[in-house]
């Protein structure tokens, strides 16, 4: 943390390139779960996994949320494998978070905050920009408390309003009204959305949203089926934070608006859930969802499963929904076993490649005829 200059607190200074990362529930990592995903985070800020610590608890320490001793030993692990940075998969309290920095001598991240870091790496659009700063804000202000107990010490005597307390009262009212701010300017979004889909929704145009685990192909899909090569597809995580939406046509040449969106990913932070609200409303207000699977992971039900945790948090799990089957040009022969393990589920399933065009056809004709259903209460 460094207090001074701009609105925010936190440091958004150099990010060391070497970390370690530690975890309290090794219940889901055997074949590779928790930690990977948390390394696969930090690779996409350019900073290497040196070392994983375990330590199995039924619940955080209060105080450094790894026991007391090993906190001591990352502290010479860290030491001898030259890291500068431990990651904790979990979300810390802003007391644990300075405890173990303090204990270990490094700089002390958390899940929520390395996913935040990404989104603020990726956000480009000022939409965007303004969401991450309100998750940011708002991941923030609770961690001040601390800061606040701090400096009111400095004031000195029982019950007096110690010169601390005033500068940090000042620092939360300036974030305070910094966040009321963007949420003003973020409702004034929320409505010109809310007059678009009314307008779309007149003119009879149906709206399918693509949603589904990061990287999993969502803007490579809308890219290939609209044509549209200014549409950014990467092999990274959240490379997509807004909403894109272009019109698509079936083969008998009636059309739908298909949206693209940002990703989800296992345990999505509340704040930056909430913060992208306007964005997430897309996906809310759908007529269909077009649920992305990559077939080319070691566990693409895993990721499923997570993305319709995801919609039932966002309160999308019951809009009606196709799931398509992506990368099945790279993904190995057992993934047929994937599709009819999620169309058991009673779901629709399209095995699709967005990369080489292999099923969209069909996809796009199952989406049209789909969202007609809907329309029009029947088959056509
Ligand atoms: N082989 C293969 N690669 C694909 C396919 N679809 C997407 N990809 C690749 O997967 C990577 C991620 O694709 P994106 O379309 O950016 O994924 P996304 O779901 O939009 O990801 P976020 O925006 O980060 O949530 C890119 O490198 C794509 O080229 C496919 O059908 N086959
Ligand atoms: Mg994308």
């Amino acid at each position: 943390m460094a207090a001074e200059g701009g609105v925010s607190t936190i440091d958004l200074g150099l990010v060391p390139s070497v970390a370690l990362v530690a975890s309290i529930d090794d219940s889901y990592d055997e074949t590779g779960g928790a930690l990977d995903e948390l390394a696969l985070l930090l690779a996409n800020l350019e900073v290497r996994v040196a070392g994983r610590i375990f330590q199995k608890r039924s619940s955080p320490d209060p105080a450094m949320f790894l026991g007391k001793g090993k906190s001591l030993e990352i502290k010479d692990l860290a030491l001898h494998l030259g890291a500068g940075l431990l990651v904790v998969d979990g979300e810390l309290t802003p007391t644990q978070r300075s405890n173990l920095k303090k204990i270990s001598g490094l700089e002390v991240w958390d899940r929520t905050f390395t996913i935040m870091k990404i989104f603020e790496r990726r956000a480009n659009t000022s939409e965007a920009k303004l969401q991450v700063e309100l998750a940011k804000l708002r991941y923030e202000i609770p961690s001040l408390k601390g800061l606040g107990h701090q400096m009111s010490r400095l004031g000195g005597g029982i019950g007096t309003r110690g010169p601390g307390e005033t500068e940090f009262e000042r620092h939360r009212r300036k974030l305070e009204r910094r966040i009321k701010y963007i949420e003003r300017n973020l409702d004034g979004v929320r409505r010109r959305r809310a007059q678009h889909r009314y307008r779309r929704s007149r003119d009879g145009n149906g709206v399918v949203s693509l949603v589904g685990y990061t990287n999993s192909g969502k803007s490579t899909l809308l890219r290939t089926l609209s044509r549209d090569m200014g549409i950014v597809t990467e092999d990274r995580l959240f490379s997509t934070l807004d909403t894109v939406t272009r019109r698509i046509e079936d083969r008998s040449g009636r059309g739908f608006l298909l949206s693209d969106t940002v990703g989800f990913i296992r345990r999505l932070p509340p704040s930056l859930v909430a913060a992208f609200r306007a964005t997430l409303e897309e996906v809310v207000n759908a007529d269909l969802l077009l649920l992305v699977v990559d077939a080319s992971v070691s566990e693409p039900m895993t990721s499923f499963e997570i993305v319709l945790d995801t919609l039932k948090s966002i309160g999308a799990d019951e809009i009606p929904r196709l799931v398509a089957l992506n990368k099945v040009d790279i993904a190995p022969e057992e993934s047929i076993f994937v599709s009819a393990g999620i169309s058991s589920l009673g779901e629709d399933v399209v095995p699709v490649s967005a990369l080489t065009g292999q099923g969209l056809s069909e996809l796009v004709d199952l989406t049209s005829q789909k969202l007609f259903e809907i329309k029009h209460g029947g088959p056509t």
